[in-house]
C-alpha cells in the first residue's frame, strides 16, 4: 500500500521532527546554492517502509547542515527534472537520499503521521496586486508592492522560486554604489550609459537605460538592506570599470539575491503560491481585472485585481519560439531554465501589446557543449583566456557576448578552450563548483594541460608566456584586451571546452518609464511588467551583470506604481 505523508525532513542532520501539513496551497520559498541553510518539508510517499516518492513542500530557516540541503534539493530537481547549475558539489544520489529516508523510517527514527489529502477546492478571489513569476522581477515586484501596505498574491507555476535568477553568476552592475565607493573605484552613471548603449550597439531605449543606471546604485543598498551580499566588485565585458557586484570570495550572485529576496517575501508574508500557472490575464473596456490561473492540481480559478505585473522571463528555453525569431539558432543549447518558455509573450498576445526587437537573441560564449552549463563571464573577467585547437587566442576575452561568440564559431570545432591557472581560481568561489564537478581538466604545467587537450605543448605553452607579458606591460599587443588582471603562472592550470549557446532574450514587451505595459505606444491601464519579459532595454546585445539590474530596477519600479494604482478609487 501506498500512503502518502509529510515529514518534517530533519534526518540527515541528526534530530528527527515529524508533522502533517495539508496539501494545498503549498508555500514554497526553496531556493538552491552556497551557504543556504534551512529547514526543508518534503512530501514522501512510501510503500511500505520504502520510498517511491519525495517532494519538497515547504522549508524555514534553521540548523540544516548546507550538504544535507544540496542533497535534498539535488533529489527534488532531479524528480522533478529541474535542471540546475548552483546545486554546487553535490555527490549524494537519489539513491543515498532514499536510504537513508529509508533507514531512518526502518529504525523507528521518524515518526510518520498519517494524513488524508483532501482535494482543495480553489475559489476565485480578489487582492489589490498579482505578479505573475517569481525570479528576481517578479520578487522585487512583490516585495516593493507589500512594502507599500497592499496586498499581493504572487504566483509561480514551477514548484520552486527563482527561474533564471536561480542560475544567475558573475554578478549584478551598477554605478557609484556605496560598495564601489569604499573600495575607491572611480565609475560614474554617464560611463555606465556608454558602455550600455555600445554594447546594445545603439539599439536600446536610451529613456530605459539611463534610468536604469541612475536607479543602480541605491537599487545595490536596496538589496543589501534586504539581505544580499554583493561585496565583491569586478568587471566583465564590455564594461570600462570595474562594477560587477556580487558576493564576497566571488560566490555566484543569483542564489544569493533569490534567498535574500525569498526571506524578505516570506518576513512580509506575501501570498506566494508554486506550481500555479497564469493562463489569461483578463480585461475589460482596456482595463486589466485580473487573471486566470491554474492550480497545483490543474484546476481553473481567477485572481481579480486592478493591478497585474507579468514578471514570466524570457524564452530562451522556447527553442521553436527562439529559431522563428533567428532561424541561424535552430539546434543550439541554452543556459536557461525549463520554465523560460516566453510566457509573457503569449499571455499578452490577445491584448495585442507592444513586443519589441524579438529577433535580439543572445548567446553566451562560455557554455559546455556537453550539458549545457554555463562558465561564467567572471571567469574572464578576473583572468581567464580563450584558446582556439591551433594552441592560439583568436579574440580578445573581454568584448561582447556577440563578439566573442562568433570568433568562437569560426575556429576549428566550433568551440574553444577557456584556460586559466590557480591563482583565477582563488579569485573566484563559483570556479570551485565547476571543479568539483568534473568540469575542469587540470594540469601540473601549461605543457601538462595542453597533452590532455590534445594541443602542441609548444604552441600552447608560447600563448600563454606572451599573454604573461602582456599583463606584465599591461597591454594586449594581439587583441587590445582592455583589462589584464593578472598573469597565469600558478600551478595546477585549468581548461573546460566552451562554445555559445542561447542565453538572453533582449526583445519583448515595450514598457515606459512607470514600468506600464504599451499597446500602439500608449499604457494598458493596470498592466506592467518588468524583467526579461521586457524588451528594449538591452538593445542588440546585453552586457553582462546588466541583467540582474534591469530585473531589479524595474521590478520595483512595476511594484511600486502597481500599488498606488491598486488604491486608486
Ligand atoms: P526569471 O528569473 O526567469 O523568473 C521568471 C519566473 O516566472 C520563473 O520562475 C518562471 O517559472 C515564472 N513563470 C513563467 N511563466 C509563468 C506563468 N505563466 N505563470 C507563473 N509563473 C511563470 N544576468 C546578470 O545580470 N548577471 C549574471 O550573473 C547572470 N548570470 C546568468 C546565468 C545563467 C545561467 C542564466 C540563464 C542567466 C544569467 N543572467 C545573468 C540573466 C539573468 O539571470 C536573467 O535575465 C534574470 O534573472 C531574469 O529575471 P526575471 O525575474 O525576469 O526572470
Ligand atoms: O549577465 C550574465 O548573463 C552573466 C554575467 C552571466 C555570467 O557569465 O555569469
Amino acid at each position: 500500500t501506498t500512503i502518502k505523508k509529510i515529514t518534517t525532513c530533519s534526518i540527515l542532520c541528526g534530530f528527527i521532527s515529524t508533522g502533517a501539513f495539508g496539501n494545498e496551497n503549498l508555500k514554497s520559498f526553496i531556493t538552491v546554492g552556497e551557504g543556504y541553510n534551512g529547514e526543508i518539508k518534503v512530501e514522501t510517499t512510501f510503500n511500505g517502509n520504502n520510498i517511491s516518492d519525495i517532494k519538497v513542500v515547504d522549508h524555514k530557516e534553521s540548523n540544516f547542515t548546507k550538504r544535507a540541503m544540496k542533497k535534498i534539493i539535488k533529489e527534488i530537481i532531479e524528480r522533478q527534472n529541474i535542471d540546475v547549475d548552483n546545486v554546487g558539489g553535490a555527490t549524494f544520489t537519489s539513491k543515498g537520499l532514499k536510504s537513508a529516508v529509508t533507514s531512518a523510517v526502518a529504525k523507528g527514527n521518524i515518526k510518520l503521521t498519517e494524513k488524508k489529502l483532501a482535494k482543495k477546492v480553489y475559489k476565485n478571489e480578489t487582492t489589490d496586486v498579482v505578479v505573475i513569476g517569481a525570479g528576481g522581477a517578479g520578487l522585487t515586484a512583490a516585495i516593493a508592492a507589500k512594502e507599500k501596505g497592499v496586498n499581493v498574491i504572487l504566483i509561480e507555476k514551477m514548484p520552486m522560486i527563482g527561474g533564471n535568477t536561480n542560475y544567475a553568476t558573475g554578478g549584478i552592475n551598477a554605478a557609484n554604489s556605496s560598495i564601489q565607493l569604499s573600495k575607491g573605484i572611480n565609475d560614474s552613471i554617464d560611463i555606465f550609459i556608454e558602455d550600455t548603449l555600445k554594447g546594445g550597439k545603439n539599439t536600446n531605449n536610451k529613456d530605459l537605460v539611463t534610468l536604469m543606471a541612475n536607479s543602480s546604485g541605491k537599487m545595490i543598498d536596496w538589496l543589501v538592506e534586504r539581505g544580499a551580499d554583493l561585496q565583491d566588485v569586478g568587471r566583465m565585458g564590455g564594461q570600462s570599470v570595474n562594477r560587477t557586484h556580487r558576493p564576497q570570495g566571488g560566490k555566484a550572485v543569483g542564489p544569493n539575491l533569490v534567498d535574500a529576496l525569498s526571506a524578505r517575501a516570506n518576513e512580509l508574508k506575501v501570498d506566494l503560491r508554486v506550481s500555479t500557472t497564469a493562463t489569461k490575464i483578463n480585461e475589460k473596456d482596456g482595463v486589466i481585472t485580473g487573471i486566470t490561473v491554474t492550480s497545483p492540481d490543474g484546476q481553473p480559478y481567477t485572481i481579480n485585481s486592478k493591478a497585474v505585473i507579468i514578471a514570466t522571463g524570457g524564452f530562451g528555453a522556447n527553442e521553436p519560439l527562439v529559431a522563428s525569431y533567428n532561424e541561424n539558432l535552430k539546434g543550439f543549447g541554452t543556459t536557461n531554465h525549463k520554465g523560460a518558455s516566453g510566457d509573457g509573450i503569449s499571455l499578452t498576445k490577445e491584448l495585442g501589446v507592444d513586443l519589441i526587437q524579438m529577433k535580439e537573441i543572445q548567446t553566451h560564449p562560455t557554455v559546455i557543449p556537453t550539458n549545457n552549463k554555463m562558465i561564467t563571464e567572471a571567469v574572464r573577467g578576473n583572468g581567464a583566456i580563450l584558446i582556439n585547437r591551433d594552441g592560439k587566442r583568436f579574440v580578445n576575452e573581454l568584448d561582447t557576448r556577440d563578439v566573442v561568440s562568433k570568433a568562437e564559431l569560426s575556429q576549428k570545432g566550433n568551440s574553444a578552450y577557456l584556460v586559466f591557472d590557480q591563482s583565477v581560481r582563488e579569485s573566484l568561489k563559483a570556479i570551485d563548483g565547476y571543479y568539483n564537478k568534473g568540469f575542469l581538466t587540470e594540469g601540473n604545467s601549461p605543457e601538462e594541460l595542453a597533452t590532455k587537450l590534445n594541443i602542441s605543448n609548444k604552441k600552447f605553452k608560447t600563448t600563454i608566456d606572451q599573454y604573461n607579458s602582456f599583463v606584465k606591460n599591461n597591454k594586449d599587443l594581439d587583441f587590445n584586451r582592455n583589462d589584464l588582471p593578472r598573469q597565469l603562472n600558478k600551478p595546477p592550470y585549468y581548461a573546460v571546452e566552451v562554445a555559445p549557446a542561447v542565453h538572453h532574450t533582449m526583445g519583448g514587451i515595450a514598457i515606459n518609464k512607470n514600468g506600464e505595459v504599451l499597446k500602439n505606444q500608449k499604457p494598458i491601464k493596470g498592466l506592467y511588467a518588468a524583467g526579461e519579459v521586457t524588451g528594449g532595454i538591452h538593445g542588440s546585445n546585453r552586457l553582462g551583470g546588466n541583467a540582474l539590474i534591469d530585473i531589479v530596477v524595474f521590478g520595483k519600479i512595476a511594484g511600486d506604481n502597481a500599488a498606488n494604482l491598486s488604491q486608486e478609487k
